[in-house]
C-alpha cells in the first residue's frame, strides 16, 4: 500500500490506489501514478511517520529514489511518499539528509536512512519476508561487486546527455559506456540466466534498472547494440509489474529534464 503525503502539512492523501490489492498482500501493483506535488521551501514539515508505515522522501523523476520505490513495492512494504522540490528545497529537509538529497527513508521511530543502495539493503533486512538479496554470502557479495562496477555508468550517462545537448562529440564517453555494458553482457552470457542472479529478479536487477529506463533520455540507447543478452534483460525488466509502475515515458522525462537542467523550480512538479 502506498500513500502520498501532500505539502503544506496537510494530512496524508488517501492511498493513491484505493480498491486495488494492497502492495503488502501479494495483490497486483497499482498502475503508475502521476504523484502529488512536492514540498517546497517554506512548507511545514510532515508530521511523524505513523506506526506500521515507512516514509520515503522522493522526487518523481529521480533514478536513485526510484530504486528505493522499486524495492518498497517489490517487497510489498506499506509506505508513504513525500516528494521534495530539489530546486527549491524545504529548509527542514536538511534535517533528514545533510546534503538535501533523495531518497531518504524515515521510520516511525524517527530513524533516517539515506543513499539509495543503503536504503535498499536496509529494507531487505528490516522486512525479511520477501528477500531480494540472495542468502548465499558469495552471491550477495557478487551482486555488490556488480553494483560497484556499475557506479561508473550514471556519471557517464549524464555527461553523454549534457554533451549531446551542447552539440559536443560524445564518442569517447560512449565507448566507455559500451565497455561497462559489455561487462554486464559477459555476466549474463556466462551465467546463461535471464536476470543477473538467476531466472528470477533479485536486488541487483532492481538496483541497476532505473538507468536503463533512461537510455533514450540520455541518448545512449545505441550503447547496448552489441549486447544481445543485456537487451533481453531490458525487455524482461520492462515487463515486470513493479518496473511498469514506476515508469516515466520519454516525453515526460524530457520535459522534466529540460526544466531541471535550467534549474527551474517547476521541474520536480512537471506534468502534474
Ligand atoms: N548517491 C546518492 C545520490 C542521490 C542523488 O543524487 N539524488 C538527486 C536526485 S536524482 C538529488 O537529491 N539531488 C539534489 C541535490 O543534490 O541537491 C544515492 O544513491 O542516493
Amino acid at each position: 500500500m502506498q500513500a502520498h503525503l501532500g505539502p503544506s502539512g496537510s494530512p496524508p492523501h488517501p492511498p493513491c490506489f484505493p480498491g486495488r490489492g494492497s502492495w503488502g498482500d501479494g495483490g497486483p501493483p497499482p498502475p503508475s501514478s502521476k504523484g502529488v506535488p512536492c514540498f517546497v521551501a517554506g512548507s511545514a514539515p510532515p508530521g511523524p511517520v505513523p506506526e506500521g508505515l515507512i516514509r520515503v522522501y522522493s522526487m518523481r523523476f529521480c533514478p536513485y529514489a526510484k530504486r528505493t520505490l522499486l524495492v518498497l513495492n517489490a517487497k510489498g512494504i506499506k509506505h508513504e511518499v513525500v516528494n521534495i522540490n530539489l530546486k527549491n528545497k524545504p529548509e527542514w529537509f536538511f534535517q533528514k539528509h545533510p546534503l538535501g538529497q533523495v531518497p531518504v527513508l524515515e521510520t516511525s521511530k524517527g530513524q533516517l536512512i539515506y543513499e539509495s543502495s543503503i536504503t535498499c539493503e536496509y529494507l531487505d533486512e528490516a522486512y525479511p519476508e520477501k528477500k531480494l538479496f540472495p542468502d548465499d554470502p558469495y552471491e550477495k557479495a557478487y551482486q555488490k561487486m556488480i553494483f560497484n562496477q556499475f557506479s561508473k555508468v550514471p556519471p557517464l550517462a549524464l555527461k553523454c546527455m549534457t554533451g549531446a545537448r551542447n552539440g559536443e562529440d560524445c564518442s569517447d564517453l560512449k565507448a566507455e559506456l559500451r565497455k561497462e555494458f559489455s561487462m554486464l553482457e559477459e555476466i549474463l552470457s556466462r551465467r546463461k540466466t535471464q536476470y543477473f542472479s538467476g531466472d528470477s529478479i533479485t536486488m541487483i536487477d532492481y538496483l541497476l534498472w532505473t538507468w536503463f529506463e533512461r537510455l533514450e533520455l540520455f541518448k545512449i540507447a545505441d550503447c547496448v547494440d552489441h549486447t544481445p543478452n543485456l537487451k533481453l534483460w531490458i525487455a524482461a525488466m520492462t515487463e515486470n509489474p513493479f518496473v511498469k509502475a514506476i515508469f516515466t515515458d520519454l516525453k515526460t522525462s524530457q520535459g522534466f529534464m529540460e526544466l531541471y537542467l535550467n534549474n527551474s523550480p517547476e521541474a520536480c512538479d512537471y506534468g502534474l
